[in-house]
């Protein structure tokens, strides 16, 4: 073998070395001469667990564990769970497949759609005199979570195992008298109106078209009509299991197969060999383990989920807020991304050569100018230390040796003072949800500093930037790693701990590999489930995880943020980011093109911080980088400019126009770089980082009709991003204002 050949040879088995990127990063608990411990303000409650876990605070069950009642919606999907506060005390169990549809904007579009929730059946029992419940039970990837029902003064209780995606709701009655109620007439049960009805199988018809089936596992029960309820005649222990009916009957058929065995958690594996990534739900069951599981999948995961491991049945519902569900069989799932991601940290395109010398000479101006990297608050630092970072990219990249010498020596003192913690509100190690939070809301009433990030609102937002400029470092100077890497990695494990061997904090706090993207409220209550609206600094997450991975060279790491990636860009590119031909997402609202903020229940085209146009989509662009190409791709970014960013560009507040015209680029290359010489900036992009994105855009319309003619010119350019600080105050308070207004009304429900 010649060395040529042994290469070729040694590079195909490195790529085909299958890797397991859950491995934890550290097992070390944060250490509290760096990371004082603090016990957090916000206690969970009704929690009795059983094994001590760290505790999800972004997971769909945080519901239950906030609030004097816990009674806000769990969103299962297709079935909304609701522990009821008042008589019958209990569960009620929603499954509409309708949506309330919000104003119209125009001919083409409504504002919201909302997914209607309604008490369709209840179960309890009779012993049940008061509303007490625990959850007894959290799976590591927080897939699904246990609740216990019970009364004091009675052996009864109720255990209801929720998981994601369930295609039953699962009770395990012990010593308890069921109690079936709904807010609808009960019209029949197996055809008869009165009476003692026993049996294994009860068909229960109600006069809103519905019809639900209830099963009981382990022997038959006696349910006698009373009043518009069923109650059984004895308390029995049993484990009963309910389903919406299905229209067809072949798919009623497969309901009565598969329901002897029920999900109750859920071990998640993941693994990439070359371009390749895999992740795999292994489902743990009760009951009748020789049978399959039958279980809910959403759009995304049936384009890429194995069929060798299980088929897809004709059992379908309609989810909340993601499009049809279709039943699969299988206990394992193995879904598979086949083209992951290899960007890097520079765009794949070299900047067209024309644009040089304007994209050097800015690069100048902007380093003299500094930075400003004094951290208290975490977003809008994390912004700065990422926009300066890329200066120092472009700045090695362009070979400006001076230039890059001062600043990397300034983005290193930046991250000086957060390494030795002598940034104001550094980070505390908070021990009762097993995090890293910010200590600026560690107070009273100071929930919302920081955009709630002591309540663990947005991490993956705030240290998305961080970890970013930190791979940007060890990039560019590998000996600076050891310092870095414990508080870099340390983020990292906040937000995204890979594995359930590191204690110290939860697996994928803001993954929700079950949705395929991130979920970005924490602990606060919510009428309408998890919600996420800047889908781009998610994926800036993500690729900072790569980036960070493949600086040090970690594959594990690189691996994991490249899989989370691919994964995420499915989502995104399924729910959030519509195109025309979209066929998941309601059609009244695929028209508005991008989602606003997208609630488990509901999406509506707004933001946090204000309803117009340009915060509703710029917030789906931000950070302009590399990676955004293969996010929001041509046709995309050509519907949503012809019919909504080019009718609003002219009129919106000044440096979100710097947004609007990067992605612009995308599709219209040489007139968005002559915008972006002399568009006011917004505060996380420096302007020599704009022209240069714009640069590497392909040569698209540059000669097209609708291209201008007109030649870049910076001689008139400013240096300073005179509009940035308004952005961040307005949208800072607006956001604060708007949280606290639903945080004092208690009912944190729709945004219109
Ligand atoms: C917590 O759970 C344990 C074990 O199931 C049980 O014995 C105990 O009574 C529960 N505690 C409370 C306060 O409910
Ligand atoms: C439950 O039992 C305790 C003592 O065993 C008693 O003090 C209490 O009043 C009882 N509560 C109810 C609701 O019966
Ligand atoms: C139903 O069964 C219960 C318990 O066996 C009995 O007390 C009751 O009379 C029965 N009701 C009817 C209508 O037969
Ligand atoms: C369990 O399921 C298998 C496969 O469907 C079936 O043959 C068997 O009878 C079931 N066992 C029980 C106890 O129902
Ligand atoms: C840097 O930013 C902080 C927080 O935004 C501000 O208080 C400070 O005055 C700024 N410093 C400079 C030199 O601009
Ligand atoms: C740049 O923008 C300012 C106002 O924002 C304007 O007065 C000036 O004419 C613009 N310069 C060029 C070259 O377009
Ligand atoms: C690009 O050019 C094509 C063909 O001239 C035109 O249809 C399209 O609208 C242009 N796109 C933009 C964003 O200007
Ligand atoms: C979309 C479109 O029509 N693009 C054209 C723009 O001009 C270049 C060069 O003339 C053509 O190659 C593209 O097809």
């Amino acid at each position: 073998m010649n060395l040529l050949s042994s290469l070729v040879l040694i590079i195909v088995l490195c790529k085909t070395v299958s890797i397991d990127v859950l491995v934890p990063l550290s097992t070390n608990v944060p250490d509290s001469t760096l990371y004082p411990h603090v016990i957090h303000p916000r206690q969970p409650k009704r929690l009795n667990l059983s094994i001590h876990a760290p505790l999800h605070t972004n997971k769909f069950y945080s519901n239950a564990i906030l609030g004097d009642y816990g009674n806000n919606p769990l969103l299962t999907h297709p079935y909304v769970i609701s522990m009821s506060k008042d008589s019958p005390y209990g569960v009620s169990i929603s499954l509409t497949e309708e949506w309330s549809y919000g104003p119209q904007i125009d001919s083409t579009r409504v504002k919201y759609f909302i997914n209607r929730i309604v008490k369709n059946i209840q179960m309890s029992a009779l012993e049940f005199l008061s509303q007490q419940f625990e959850v007894n039970n959290v799976d590591e990837p927080g897939f699904a979570c246990t609740i216990k029902m019970f009364q004091s003064n009675s052996s009864a209780t109720i255990t209801l195992p929720l998981v994601r995606g369930m295609a039953y709701v699962t009770f395990e009655f012990v010593f308890a008298t069921p109690r079936i109620s709904t807010i609808h007439s009960i019209l029949s049960v197996n055809g008869r109106t009165s009476g003692n009805i026993t049996g294994k199988r009860f068909e229960i018809v109600l006069n809103n078209n519905q019809a639900w089936l209830l099963y009981a596992l382990d022997g038959e029960i006696t349910l006698e009509f009373s009043g518009n309820q069923l109650i059984g005649t004895n308390p029995v222990t049993n484990v009963l299991r309910l389903a919406k009916k299905q229209a067809e009957p072949s798919a009623n058929a497969v309901l009565d197969a598969q329901v002897g065995v029920y999900p109750i958690a859920c071990q998640l594996e993941a693994r990439v060999i070359g371009f390749q990534g895999s992740y795999m739900f292994k489902w743990q069951r009760k009951g009748n383990l020789s049978k399959t599981l039958l279980h809910f999948t959403f759009p995304h995961h049936r384009s890429i989920i194995s069929l060798v491991d299980g088929q897809f049945t004709n059992v379908e519902a309609m989810s909340a807020s993601k499009g049809r569900m279709i039943g699969y069989l299988g206990n394992i799932w193995t879904l598979t991304e086949n083209a992951l991601s290899t960007m890097q940290f520079l765009a794949p395109h070299s900047p067209a050569i024309q644009y040089r010398n304007l994209i050097v000479t800015q690069l100048k101006k902007d380093l003299a100018v500094g930075a400003n990297l004094t951290v208290s608050d975490y977003y809008f630092t994390g912004k700065e230390f990422h926009k300066y970072a890329l200066l120092c990219l472009l700045a090695d990249y362009y070979r400006e040796i001076a230039e890059f010498n001062r600043c990397i020596k300034t983005l290193k003192d930046g991250f000086e003072v957060l390494i030795t913690r002598k940034n104001a509100n550094a980070l505390r190690y908070d021990t009762t949800w097993s995090g890293l939070v910010s200590s600026a809301g560690l107070g009273q009433n100071q929930e919302l500093n920081d955009f709630g990030n002591s309540y663990y609102n947005d991490h993956h937002y705030h240290w998305g930037y961080f970890i970013q400029a930190g791979a940007i470092i060890a990039h560019l100077d590998p000996n600076y790693v050891s310092k870095i890497r414990d508080w870099v990695e340390g983020l990292i494990r906040d937000a995204s701990n890979p594995s359930s061997l590191d204690t110290s904090f939860p697996q994928f706090r803001y993954f929700d590999w079950f949705s395929g993207h991130s979920w970005s409220q924490g602990l606060f209550e919510s009428a309408d489930g998890k919600d996420q609206e800047s889908t781009s600094e998610e994926i800036n997450f993500h690729y900072g995880i790569a980036l960070w991975g493949l600086a040090t060279k970690s594959s594990t790491i690189e691996g994991l943020g490249r899989l989370m990636l691919g994964t995420a860009k499915r989502a995104i590119q399924t729910y959030f980011l519509m195109n025309n031909d979209n066929t998941v997402m309601p059609q009244q609202f695929i028209a508005n093109k991008v989602t606003g903020i997208f609630f488990e229940n509901k999406a509506d085209y707004t933001t946090w911080f204000g309803t117009n146009p340009e915060f509703i989509h710029g917030i789906q662009m931000i950070p302009c980088t590399p990676i955004t190409e293969e996010i929001r791709l041509v046709k995309f970014v050509e519907e949503e400019w012809v019919t909504i960013l080019s009718k609003i560009v002219h009129n919106a507040v000044p440096e979100w126009k710097s947004l609007l015209y990067m992605n612009y680029a995308i599709i219209n290359r040489h007139e968005a770089f002559i915008q972006l010489t002399n568009v006011s900036l917004d505060n996380g992009v420096s302007r020599t980082w704009a022209l240069y994105w714009a640069a590497t855009r392909p040569s698209t319309n540059d000669s097209n009709g609708t291209v201008s003619t007109r030649k870049p010119d910076l001689s008139t350019v400013s240096t300073t991003n005179t509009a940035s600080s308004y952005t961040s105050t307005m949208v800072a308070s607006a956001l604060i204002q708007l949280l606290l207004t639903i945080i004092a009304s208690k009912t944190p429900a729709m945004l219109i």
